[in-house]
């Protein structure tokens, strides 16, 4: 079984960029009903799995769509908990360097705004690493960027629009430009940085509990 993770912050944090009320509905009904889900598909399979990742890439591989989506969407919504912060995180030395090997930080935002409002329908938009540099690549619906090969996940906002749509209606590039200036938490971003590069570790989802007796 693997549980709902609770929130790093308080829900009404990061409010006005995204509101309490978001915040509530997204964790606490959307988040915990694919957990939910998921827990129940492993049950009606007698699987009992060492940790979500691996649940995760299996499904992908496997072709098991409706574990795959929920599976997918559990780990993804854990890491957007993570890659959000009420103040200000400023990214480490390593990473900056990153950016400026990008184009800057205003060059990164503008491909992360762009992939995320030419993004067709549901879906996530990230930063990841690959090989060092950093790329923007968006996933369609529940598919996390850990399943793309070589890539680590730095950070992820969610386009679906129970993430905005309460706060900013359709106004998807509104949504993305204040996300990134207002709740992006750059240190958590560093960190998956660092781990790309083999210093410390990445996230985790949490692992599962033990099964009652
Ligand atoms: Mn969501």
């Amino acid at each position: 079984m693997f549980k709902l993770p609770d929130l790093p912050y308080g829900y009404d944090t990061l409010s006005p960029t995204v509101s309490e009320t978001t915040m509530r509905t997204h964790h606490d009904k959307h988040h915990r009903k694919y957990v939910d889900t998921l827990n129940q598909i492993l049950a009606n399979q007698g699987r009992h799995p060492g940790s979500l990742e691996d649940v995760v890439k299996a499904a992908f591989a496997d072709g098991d769509k409706k574990l795959a989506n929920n599976a997918g969407q559990a780990w993804n919504h854990g890491f957007f908990w993570e890659s959000m912060a009420p103040a200000a995180t400023p990214p480490d030395e390593a990473f900056t360097a990153a950016i400026q090997a990008f184009g800057g930080e205003q060059a990164l935002k503008k491909a992360f705004t762009e992939e995320g409002v030419g993004h067709f329908g549901s879906g996530w938009v990230w930063v990841v690493a690959s090989n060092g540099a950093i790329e923007v690549i968006s996933t369609h619906d529940g598919e996390p960027a850990i399943v793309k090969e070589g890539r680590t996940p730095l950070i992820v906002c969610d386009l679906w629009e129970h993430a905005y749509y309460l706060d900013y209606k359709q106004d998807r590039a509104g949504f993305l430009d204040k996300w990134w200036d207002g709740v992006a938490n750059w240190a958590f971003a560093s960190r998956q940085y660092a781990a790309s590069q083999g210093k410390g570790e990445g996230y985790r989802y949490p692992p599962p509990m033990a099964q009652a007796a």
